[in-house]
């Protein structure tokens, strides 16, 4: 197995997770996605996947954009340590949170998005850092909504489901544009158990070889 990524990628940082809690070993394939260097856009890497972006992964002879399709194909094929729920409810529950980020709070800090909006908008540092805080307070305050009466350690329940596998990487990147997170307990406590996992500090960006050395 291969993952193509980047330590700081929220995409990537979400199958790792997966792979991880799923015992699964793969070769970590970094590709630089800082503006100037943008190692995405490579031809060597077109190649291989051709919207430019990571995660990309690959198990034989199969290979996967999107990490939702990742996660999904993952969760079918090595069922060990599922992370969806075995009743249909359950699934829509745990789907629609991580949906809730995937969809909705990530595209909008994806890194070529916040280039349009300084090269083509003309929107300066402190526009763009107010535009992704922005979006993720707003995410997170239906997402702590949704999980108020969450009474287990993780998102749905006491087990960890595909939910906490998206949360965590987007707390990351909340507290990487300083936002203040005590207005989302429920999310800062989930975030805090999921981290005491090996699973999930074995996935952690600063854990990664393309992380720069502190
Ligand atoms: N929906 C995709 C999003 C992938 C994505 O946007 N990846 C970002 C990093 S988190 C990326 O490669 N950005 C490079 C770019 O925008 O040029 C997924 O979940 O895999």
């Amino acid at each position: 197995m291969e993952l193509y990524g980047y330590f700081r990628s929220s995409a990537a940082y979400r199958v790792r997770i997966a792979l991880a809690l799923k015992g699964l070993d793969f070769d970590n394939i970094p590709i630089n996605l800082v503006p100037g260097i943008s190692e995405q856009r490579s031809k060597g890497y077109l190649a291989i996947n051709p919207q430019g972006r990571v995660p990309f992964f690959t198990d034989g002879d199969v290979g996967i954009s999107q990490s939702p399709a990742i996660l999904e194909y993952l969760d079918e094929v090595y069922p060990q340590v599922p992370l969806l729920p075995s009743d249909a409810t359950g699934r829509a529950t745990v789907r629609q949170l991580a949906s809730l980020i995937g969809c909705d709070i990530h595209p909008l800090q994806n890194v070529s998005v916040l280039q349009r909006l300084k090269g083509e908008f003309d929107a300066d540092s402190d526009a763009v850092i107010a535009w992704v805080q922005h979006w993720i307070r707003e995410g997170f305050s239906a997402f702590e909504a949704l999980i108020a009466n969450a009474s287990g350690s993780f998102c749905f329940g006491d087990t960890v489901s595909l939910a906490d596998v998206y949360l965590v990487p987007q707390v990351y990147n909340a507290r990487r544009y300083e936002i203040s997170l005590e207005a989302f307990p429920e999310i800062v406590r989930i975030d805090h158990a999921c981290n005491q996992l090996k699973a999930f500090q074995q996935a952690a960006p600063e854990n990664q070889p393309d992380a720069p050395a502190v």
